[in-house]
């Protein structure tokens, strides 16, 4: 109600008005008004609305996990033009390979700590394959048991399954026996062919991607959503993204949370294209909050967001920071990220979460809490 009132004097908009009421009440936006609002919908605005939801929803506490990423390699069968990481494959020595015993070098670095997870996420290599995937599974599933194991984005496991001639239900029942325990949201981008032909032609669509997330669904596994914006994409092809995911998400309530994912322009083919400002980063992330109502958990990025917008974001809607992470992430410090190298300890995360008045929570992958930090 208090949301209300102060509105009800000071937004002069019909629908802004219309949608600040179907906020309180707990109510879906529509398509048409998810437009008005990236239309006209002020950065206070939304941020009112989007951190009303947020604390109806988690009463305060913001979550984070750790973990730690593996990138097999960054040698790729695509040629996104936004990608500042990946390197062709006749350009191979100049990327990186990890065999298989290098990456369980970087699992056995992390013995005896209390990380959670493991994200594993790379190029589209074309002699990794299935086989080889569900043997690095096994054998960090042997190593660590209670390690989950979040791997593959949409794009790597299309590439997969089409070389071994399976349906994405078969490959995705191979790697769940090897221990694969939910997907990580990359890949999705724009859905929009608008704008997915000129900025990701080649590698698996829309429709695709989420029918891969769908099916993983189906089989009783989890999984994140992204969505890169602040490119050439306008605002209905944000509308349109967010819609597709929200349709998904209510046939199959498999997603954890919604990332959008801030695009940086360093080094790729796509340098000519200028980044958001932190205005539209906050709203993006205030709007996000308040159209996915059947999404649980926002999520901000921080390596790629910069701790500072991070932590920032968590006033408009925003719940979880993601991890800690450590340095094993090159995707962001590569395409121009203030974090070069990417590492918070659980002090500097709480540190930022409680800096803003809210609740520091560990969570693992499932958002479980294990350790809520009074
Ligand atoms: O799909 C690539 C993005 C994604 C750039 O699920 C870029 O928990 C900005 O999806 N500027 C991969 N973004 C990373 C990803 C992710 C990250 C963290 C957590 C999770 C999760 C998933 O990175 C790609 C693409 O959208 N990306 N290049 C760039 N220049
Ligand atoms: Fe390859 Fe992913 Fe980079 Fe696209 S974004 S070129 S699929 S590594």
């Amino acid at each position: 109600m208090e949301l209300l009132s102060s509105f009800r004097n000071t937004v002069k908009d019909s629908t802004l008005l219309r949608i600040s009421e179907k906020v309180n009440e707990g109510e879906r936006i529509t398509e048409e008004e998810g437009l008005v609002l990236f239309e006209k919908g002020d950065l206070g605005f939304v941020g009112a609305l989007a951190n009303h939801i947020s604390t109806r929803l988690h009463g305060g506490k913001v979550y984070f996990n750790r973990n730690f990423h593996i990138e097999p390699t960054n040698v790729c069968m695509f040629t996104c033009n936004f990608c500042s990481y990946s390197r062709q494959y006749k350009h191979r020595d100049e990327g990186w390979e990890l065999s298989i015993e290098q990456m369980m070098d970087i699992v056995r670095k992390y013995d005896g700590q209390p990380v959670t997870e493991v994200h594993i996420v790379g190029g589209v290599h074309p002699k990794m394959n299935l086989e080889f995937f569900c043997e690095l599974l096994t054998r960090i599933h042997e190593h660590r048991p209670d390690l989950h194991l979040k791997g593959f984005t949409a794009v790597e496991l299309d590439y997969m399954f089409r070389k071994a001639k399976l349906t994405t239900e078969e490959g995705l029942i191979k790697l769940r026996d090897a221990g694969l325990q939910s997907l990580p949201g990359g890949g999705a981008e724009i859905f929009h062919p608008e704008v997915r032909e000129v900025i990701c032609a080649d590698k698996v669509d829309g429709a695709g991607w989420l029918d891969i997330h769908g099916t993983a669904h189906k089989l009783g596994m989890h999984s994140n959503a992204t969505m890169l914006y602040g490119h050439i994409e306008r605002f209905e092809h944000r509308v349109d993204h967010m819609s597709r995911l929200r349709n998904l998400q209510d046939e199959t309530g498999g997603f954890n949370c919604f990332i959008p994912l801030k695009f940086r322009n360093k080094n790729n083919d796509m340098s000519h294209v200028k980044e958001s400002s932190i205005i539209e980063d906050l709203r993006m992330y205030a709007i996000a909050r308040i159209f996915m109502d059947n999404f649980r958990n926002l999520k901000a990025y921080w390596p790629m967001l910069g701790r500072q917008t991070a932590q920032l974001s968590l006033a408009y809607g925003v719940n979880d920071l993601d991890g800690t992470i450590d340095d094993t992430t090159k995707i962001y410090s590569m395409a121009g990220s203030e974090e070069q190298s990417p590492s918070l300890t659980t002090e500097e995360l709480c540190d930022m979460i409680e800096a803003v008045g809210k609740i520091p929570v560990e969570r693992d992958t499932l958002y479980n809490e294990i350790q809520v930090f009074a």
